[in-house]
C-alpha cells in the first residue's frame, strides 16, 4: 500500500528516469537504437528496478499516466540526441504494457507524443508481448495497424515465453521477434535451445520479419547468432542499460 502512495506521488516528484540499452546490428555491432528502461529513484529505498513495481503500477492503473512519461521523455531524449550527433537514423523503442495498449485514445496520445517532442515515427519503436495482444484481442490487430500506418515499427518482446498463438502470428502487424533471453544465454550449452532459436529465425524469416537476439552476453552467443543472420542483438555484451548521460557518452563516442 505504502508503495501504491509512493507510486502515484512519483511522476510529480521527478523520481523516475529512463535508461537506455543499446541495441546493436549483430553484423557489424554498431548501435542502431535503444531499448527505454524505466528506473525509479524512490525517496527511501536504492534505485528501483521495473520488476520491483510494473505489476503493482499495472494493478492501480498508475502504469497508464507513467507510461505515457516514458513515451514522452524517450523521445524527447532521443530527438534531442538525433540532433545533437546529427544521428538521424537512431531509434528508441519503448515497452508498453496491456493496460496502456487497452486505452482507446493510445493512437492519438502517441501522436502527440510526437508532434510535441517533433521525432519522425519512423524512429520510435512500440515493444508489447503476445499476452498484449491476446488480451486487447478485439482491438489490438486494427490499432497496430493504425500505428504501423503512422510508420512505427511493432516488436513483439519476450517472444518464445509464455503461449505462443503460432496460429495467430501471421496476422499480428508485427515487425520484430525480440527473442526472449533464456534462449540466447544457454544456446552454447543447450542444443535444444539452438534448435529453438533456429525455428523462432526460419519463423521469422518466412513471416517476413527481423530479429531481436535479447541477453546476448558472451561473444560466442553473438556468433551464433551471426551465423543464424539474426539482424540485430541486444545485451551485456554490447552495454548494460545507461542512464541518460552515460547513453550520450557512448553516443559521442561513436560518432
Ligand atoms: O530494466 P529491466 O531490464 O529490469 O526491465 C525489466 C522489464 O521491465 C522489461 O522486460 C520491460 O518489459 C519492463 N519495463 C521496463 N521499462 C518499462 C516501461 O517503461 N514500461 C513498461 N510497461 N514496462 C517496462
Ligand atoms: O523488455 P525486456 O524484458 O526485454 O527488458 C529487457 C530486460 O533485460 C531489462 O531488464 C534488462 O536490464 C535485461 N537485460 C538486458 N540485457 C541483458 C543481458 O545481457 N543479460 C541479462 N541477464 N539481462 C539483460
Ligand atoms: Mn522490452
Ligand atoms: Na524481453
Amino acid at each position: 500500500l505504502q508503495l501504491e502512495n509512493d507510486l502515484r506521488r512519483a511522476i510529480e516528484r521527478q523520481e523516475f528516469e529512463v535508461y537506455y540499452q543499446p541495441i546493436v546490428l549483430v553484423e557489424t555491432e554498431k548501435i542502431t537504437g535503444f531499448e527505454a528502461l524505466i528506473r525509479w529513484q524512490h525517496p527511501t529505498r536504492s534505485l528501483l528496478n521495473p520488476v520491483d513495481f510494473i505489476s503493482v503500477a499495472e494493478e492501480t492503473g498508475a502504469i497508464v499516466p507513467i507510461g505515457y512519461w516514458v513515451l514522452f521523455e524517450a523521445c524527447r531524449q532521443l530527438r534531442t540526441w538525433q540532433l545533437e550527433f546529427s544521428a538521424q537514423s537512431l531509434t528508441m523503442s519503448v515497452n508498453l504494457s496491456s493496460k496502456q495498449f487497452s486505452q482507446p485514445d493510445i493512437v492519438e496520445q502517441i501522436v502527440h507524443i510526437l508532434q510535441s517532442t517533433n521525432l519522425d515515427a519512423h524512429s520510435l519503436k512500440l515493444e508489447i508481448t503476445e499476452s498484449t495482444i491476446m488480451e486487447n484481442a478485439e482491438s489490438a490487430t486494427a490499432m497496430l495497424l493504425q500505428l504501423r500506418d503512422l510508420g512505427i515499427e511493432i516488436y513483439l518482446d519476450d517472444f518464445g515465453t509464455g503461449y505462443s498463438s503460432l496460429s495467430s502470428l501471421h496476422r499480428f502487424p508485427v515487425d520484430v521477434l525480440k527473442i526472449d533471453r533464456s534462449f540466447i544465454n544457454t544456446i552454447n550449452r543447450s542444443d535444444e535451445k539452438t534448435k529453438i532459436v533456429q525455428v523462432i529465425m526460419s519463423l521469422a524469416q518466412n513471416l517476413g520479419m527481423d530479429a531481436i537476439a535479447e541477453g546476448i552476453e558472451t561473444v560466442e552467443q553473438m556468433m551464433q547468432m551471426k551465423t543464424l543472420q539474426c539482424k540485430y542483438g541486444q545485451g551485456y555484451l554490447f552495454s548494460k542499460p545507461l542512464d541518460k548521460n552515460a547513453a550520450a557518452a557512448l553516443i559521442a563516442s561513436i560518432i
